[in-house]
């Protein structure tokens, strides 16, 4: 799992393997202890997964190291845009 504001709404988001679906999901901070949830990729069989602005535009990026991608892992550009 990781932590950012993806959305850059202020509220902290969360990203998480689905560990029976080897997805990875976003689930939203909607404020209020509430989150919704969405599938953004998979599967992948990911083995771990962070946050980071790989591209330097002011939005996190899903960078995630997975077995099954040719190149050990995969970035993933940031989803709100
Ligand atoms: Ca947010
Ligand atoms: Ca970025």
């Amino acid at each position: 799992m990781a932590a950012g504001d993806l959305d850059l709404d202020g509220d902290v988001d969360l990203i998480t393997r689905e560990v029976t679906s080897d997805t990875i999901s976003i689930l939203s901070n909607l404020g209020g202890g509430a989150f919704a949830r969405s599938i953004l990729f998979g599967p992948v069989d990911p083995a771990a997964l962070t946050l980071a602005d790989m591209d330097n535009n002011g939005l996190l990026d899903i960078v995630v190291a997975a077995y099954a991608s040719p190149h050990g892992f995969q970035i993933l550009p940031a989803y709100y845009r």
